[in-house]
């Protein structure tokens, strides 16, 4: 809304959860949104803090919004009942709660990675923020990595005892544990209608008959997108019998365009795709299809199946969908390889992955190589391996263990 007060709570009770919303007064929204939630914590807690800025005025928005939201659920949810908060966007949200009197179990899951000591404390509220995270009675992460630097952190800034599996403070015992998220995988093992999958099929056709590398991600700083293209642009260099050989599809989705951040992302890209076409483009061949907009599961389901290697590279992730769902996307009968950032959540699972380190352009470009000469006989070993872990943890059973870990939290 454009004024200044925040909306009355809107409830849709006809769908399968029931969902509620709250308006909030554009300004709300864009000093928590895209300022506290999007220029301190994303890249801070992504460990990339030169992107980060702090604001006083961005950290008044941010408590007042979490304020708002629990003043919402205390309307709609009993104080003995359980609450489940995701996400970065409401790390005040039980401290919150607790002040209006709920005493039930309050569990909050983060979909980004958590940082060390040394970052964290660069947060100028770094006290009252993880202060506030421990009136909660579970706190869930990707990964046991996130989950130590959570440790360390509590350890390094705050009077709580941390012990192996919780941080008791204050006569809470705050259970802390790794909850690796699945993916949805239906969309990406069932077959995929002609029509619906038109477009996909169209740029598969155009790329045809070279090989395909496939990136995938959000246009986010921390999806590594000018570093894989820099990758690319080496095995290209490197390797020279890959030209005209291997075309690279890459799919940006848009995403917070009004963080300055992004934009100038938006720019840098742009300028090496039409770099590496100018410097090595053919007449019949453009090594970099680059396309910023979303497709449909369908549509992915398409690229994602027909791609000789799937190029994830970020900096930093919490998880990453996109990998999992290219290894549920493959034929087993003849694969393709996944090449995936060893600093994504995901790594700590899928270690049949090729890992790469995407600051290191040589060693990305030897990767690639390797992933594109690679035997039939490995690609299935390999993707056997990865199925079997992709299959085993879905968005289904990471939800069920995450509720099951709360109630039992008391
Ligand atoms: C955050 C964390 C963590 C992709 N293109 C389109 C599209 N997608 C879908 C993918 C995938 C999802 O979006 C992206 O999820 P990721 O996990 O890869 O990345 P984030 O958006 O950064 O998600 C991440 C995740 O939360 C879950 O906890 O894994 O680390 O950063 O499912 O298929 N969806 C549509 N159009 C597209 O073009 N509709």
């Amino acid at each position: 809304t454009q004024d200044d007060e925040v909306g009355e709570v809107e409830l849709d009770e006809e769908g399968q959860p029931a969902l509620a919303a709250i308006n909030f007064p554009a300004n709300w929204y864009d000093n928590y949104y895209n300022g506290f939630s999007n220029r301190a914590l994303w890249p801070l807690f992504h460990s990339i803090p030169r992107y980060a800025s702090f604001a006083d005025k961005h950290w008044e928005y941010y408590r007042s919004v979490n304020d708002a939201f629990a003043m919402a659920a205390t309307e709609l949810i009993a104080p003995d009942k359980p609450v489940w908060i995701h996400d970065y966007h409401l790390l005040l949200a039980a401290r919150a709660l607790r002040k209006l009197g709920h005493n039930g179990p309050i569990g909050l899951f983060l979909h980004i990675p958590f940082p060390g000591p040394d970052l964290f404390e660069l947060l100028p509220w770094a006290d009252q923020l993880l202060d506030a995270m421990l009136d909660l009675d579970l706190l869930g992460f990707h990964t046991p990595h996130d989950v130590e630097n959570f440790r360390q952190t509590v350890a390094a800034l705050s009077p709580a005892l941390v012990e192996e599996n919780a941080v008791v403070h204050r006569g809470r015992r705050v259970r802390v544990a790794a909850f690796p998220i699945g993916a949805v995988l239906e969309p990406f093992q069932e077959p995929v209608e002609p029509e619906v999958a038109e477009e996909a099929i169209r740029l598969l056709q155009v790329i045809a008959p070279s090989r395909l590398i496939l990136g995938v991600d959000r246009l986010d700083y921390t999806k590594g997108i000018p570093e894989r293209l820099e990758a690319f642009g080496m095995l290209l260099e490197q390797y020279p019998h890959w030209r005209g050989q291997v075309s690279l599809i890459q799919i940006s989705v848009p995403s917070r365009e009004d963080v300055p951040e992004y934009a100038e992302q938006r720019r840098r890209i742009e300028n090496i795709v039409g770099h590496i076409n100018g410097e090595y483009g053919e007449a019949a061949w453009v090594p970099v299809r680059y396309l910023y907009r979303s497709y449909s599961p369908d549509q992915l389901a398409e690229l994602y199946r027909a791609a000789d290697v799937g190029y994830i590279t970020p900096l930093r992730d919490g998880m990453n969908l996109v990998a999992k769902e290219y290894v549920a996307a493959q034929n087993p009968d003849n694969p393709g390889v996944l090449v995936l950032s060893k600093f994504a959540g995901a790594a700590a699972e899928l270690t049949d992955a090729v890992l790469t380190n995407p600051w290191h352009p040589e060693g990305g470009a030897r990767d690639l190589d390797r992933a594109l000469r690679m035997s039939l006989a490995e690609r299935q070993e390999r993707h056997r391996r990865l199925l079997a872990v992709v299959s085993r943890s879905t968005a289904t059973t990471w939800a069920e263990s995450f509720l099951q870990a709360l109630l039992a939290a008391r």
